[in-house]
């Protein structure tokens, strides 16, 4: 403990901590952070978690504008303007917390403590800051409980319910593989410490395949690219399982020592032959039939499987298919062979260790249902919404929806935020949080393995505060922990370590990174292997909840109306919407040519793209990188990045995915419009 504080800001001289980044990006990096005078002058890589190499993304490495920046959230603030003005008073935090303690004693007593729906997601991965102080203080009041199925929803279904969340491949293991699959996955943007490994093996000779609708940067240099239509990954999938069992080269000795409903998916698979999912997926047949030529005989095959396919009604059945690949081709026991998923649950940690409060009986909200829960939910009402590590205006299907929910004048709303969000804008009181720079914290990587300290190299930027601080100490008011019982400075720290498994708290506190399995170069079924209740690979896992049946595929949702589809991947700009405010300019929507001359429309054109929900307003840009049919936004846009203040979620659904209940991002279907030449 000693030698965490003494690394504590020091408010003269010149000093470079050491610390790690928890931001929603599966490579966790460690970083070198250098502050002089208090003040950040330098945020880059250092080499301390093997896999960060040194560098660090162009986002982190600025990370500065956002902290010192103009929508810097810096004192406890409320509403002084109508919902949505973002006009507000400057308050003490004494009276902010005294308001928000009163308005959730109130809510209990109007409508009972379900009325208060907690509303959070990945803003902020952490161990300490996500789901723990937090958590324990909406279980001890008997707030809603939030089904965080926002992302990862269906992933994480289906790599549970077939392998136990087995820890995947690392990324250095990459550089081995004679075949690499990248699946709805773009590392380029979305964790860039993968690209070198897979430059690396594609140097020694190995083959890239990526299926994605778009032609990504790992596209451009794949040797095969298959760009499929969103949401058809299922059928993909299944045809090359079933072109597997019909040619022989299904590993029937591998299934039938650790697989279970093999017969089950295999004839399911029956119902795909290539020409059909081809057809179905809009790609070459021959490309599909390489595809499976080369997987069939590569070793070591591995498939890197993003989330690109989860977000789509049929996102499970299209994970789970994947999923299934290497087991059916018996692609493990070699290092480089197998495949990579979240690596989340790999720690061993688990949420239930660290919060010790039971969860009470109480409603369950989907979050991805939150326009309707504000708007339209009456036993009881949603009466309070305290959102914190999430900007759901801009990041939560069903845009216009949630804008008027969070309209509504009896709806009570805390924002608890680093920066003026658009969401921020509709709060009825605004509490401003630090950053990772600013605060202890725990960072897990979900791709790297990379378990590591997160520590506070400057003060923290006005009045602002860490969250378990700030939920500690409504606690107190609200009677749910003794008073005198607030956590010191690292005190959550603390508490959280005792609490981790395993070796975990003693190397993170001595400055080392965490234990990982296999040293962070598992060995899929050598080094570890599934943690189903049986051990085995569940193929066809019946008990996952799966209301219109395992591996039902449902067709596209085109109308003639609104033809094409609209996906909105991650950017290199942003994650997730966070650093959204720094965005200059006006976002674009990539269109195809042949779709762009359909419409007449010139690279730079002002658009609108409209459908029943919503419409944005952008520019466009015409280009062979993604598939005819298919366009695209940028996830995580804020109101300035267009010209109305609308984003994608404004044309998304919130229809829910096949199971697990996950967001359809990828699914909206839209038309498309010019509205000004260029
Ligand atoms: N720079 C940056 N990094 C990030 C993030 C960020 O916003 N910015 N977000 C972080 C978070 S929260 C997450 S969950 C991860 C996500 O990491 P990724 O899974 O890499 O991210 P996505 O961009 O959602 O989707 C990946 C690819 O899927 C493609 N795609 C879309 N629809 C389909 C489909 O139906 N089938 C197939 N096969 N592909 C499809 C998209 O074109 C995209 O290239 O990244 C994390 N890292
Ligand atoms: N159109 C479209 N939208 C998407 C997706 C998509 O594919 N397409 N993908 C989605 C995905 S993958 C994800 S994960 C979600 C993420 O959606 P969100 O959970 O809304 O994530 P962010 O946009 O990063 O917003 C997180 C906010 O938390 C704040 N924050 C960070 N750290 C802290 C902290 O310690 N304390 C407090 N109080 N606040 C903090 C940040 O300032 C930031 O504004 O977005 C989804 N939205
Ligand atoms: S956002 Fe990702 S790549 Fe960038 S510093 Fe953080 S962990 Fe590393
Ligand atoms: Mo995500």
């Amino acid at each position: 403990m000693s030698d965490l504080v003494a690394t504590r800001p020091k408010t003269w001289g010149r000093s470079t901590v050491h610390t790690a980044c928890p931001l929603d990006c599966p490579d966790s990096c460690s970083l070198d952070v250098t502050v002089e005078r208090g003040k950040l002058v330098r945020i880059d890589g250092n080499r301390a978690a093997a896999s960060t190499e040194g560098y660090i993304c162009g986002k982190v490495r600025r990370f500065d504008r956002r902290v010192y920046g103009a929508k810097r959230l810096r004192y406890p603030a409320v509403r002084a303007g109508a919902k949505g003005s973002g006009r507000f008073d400057r308050v003490s935090w004494d009276e902010a917390l005294t308001l928000i303690a009163d308005a959730m004693d109130e809510a209990r007593r109007r409508f009972g403590a379900e009325s208060v729906l907690p509303y959070h997601y990945g803003g902020s991965n952490g161990v300490l800051t996500n789901d723990f102080e937090d958590a324990r203080f909406f279980r001890r009041f008997g707030a809603s409980h939030l089904a965080r199925t926002l992302c990862a929803a269906p992933t994480g279904a289906a790599a549970t319910a077939m392998y136990g969340r087995m820890a995947g491949v690392g990324y250095s293991d990459y550089a081995q593989a004679r075949l690499i699959v990248i699946w709805g996955c773009n590392p380029s943007a979305s964790g860039v410490h993968l690209v070198s490994h897979i430059n690396r093996a594609q140097a020694a000779g190995a083959r890239v395949v990526v299926v994605d609708p778009r032609r990504t940067p790992l596209a451009r240099k794949a040797d095969l690219h298959l760009p499929v239509r969103p949401g058809t990954d299922l059928p993909v999938a299944l045809s090359v399982i079933n072109a597997l069992f019909e040619g022989g080269q299904a590993d029937l000795a591998f299934l039938a020592e650790h697989a279970t409903g093999v017969e089950d998916l295999r004839r399911t698979a029956r119902a795909w032959p290539i020409a059909r999912a081809a057809a179905e997926a809009g790609i070459a047949p021959a490309d599909l039939r390489t595809f499976v030529d080369w997987y069939a005989t590569s070793t070591p095959a591995v498939i890197r499987c993003g989330w690109g396919q989860e977000r789509s009604r049929n996102g499970g059945g299209a994970t789970l298919a994947i999923l299934a690949l290497p087991a059916v081709a018996g692609k493990f026991k070699v290092r480089g062979g197998g495949y990579t998923m979240s690596n989340s649950a790999a720690w061993g940690i688990t949420a239930e260790a660290l919060i010790d409060v039971p969860a009470p009986p109480v409603r369950t909200v989907n979050m991805n249902h939150l326009g309707r829960a504000l708007t339209e939910y009456r036993d009881p009402p949603v009466a309070m919404l305290f959102v914190y590590n999430c900007n759901p205006l801009a990041t939560v299907p069903h845009q216009n929806l949630v804008q008027r929910g969070l309209e509504r004048e009896d709806l009570f709303t805390v924002v608890f935020e680093q920066v003026m969000t658009d969401t921020a804008a509709y709060a009825d009181v605004l509490l401003p949080a630090t950053t990772f720079l600013e605060h202890y914290d725990v960072a897990k990587g979900y791709g790297a393995y990379h378990l590591h300290l997160v520590q506070p190299v400057i003060a923290a930027v006005g009045e602002s505060r860490p969250n378990h601080e700030v939920f500690r100490e409504l606690g107190v008011r609200l009677g749910l922990v003794a008073d005198g019982d607030e956590l010191g400075e690292a005190g959550a720290l603390m508490d959280a370590a005792a609490r981790l498994p395993g070796p975990h708290a003693e190397t993170l506190l001595g400055g080392r990174p965490g234990v990982a399995p296999g040293d962070g170069q598992p060995i899929q079924f050598v080094d570890v292997h599934p943690r189903t209740p049986d051990g085995k690979v569940h193929l066809f896992p019946a008990a996952l909840d799966a209301p219109r049946g395992l591996y039902h595929y449902e067709a596209d949702p085109a109308t003639p109306a609104y033809p094409l589809s609209l996906i909105s991947p991650a950017s290199e700009h942003t994650i997730s919407s966070t650093l959204g405010e720094l965005r200059p300019g006006i976002a674009r929507v990539k269109i195809n040519p042949d779709d762009a001359r359909l419409r007449s429309i010139a690279d730079g054109d002002a658009v609108r793209i409209f459908n029943d929900l919503g419409e944005v307003h952008c520019e466009a840009t015409v280009t062979p990188e993604i598939r005819p049919g298919t366009v695209a936004l940028p996830k995580g846009l804020w109101r300035q990045s267009t010209f109305n203040g609308s984003t994608a979620t404004a044309l998304v659904p919130d229809s829910l995915t096949d199971i697990a209940g996950g967001a359809c991002f990828n699914d909206a279907r839209v038309q498309l419009e010019l509205l000004a030449r260029h």
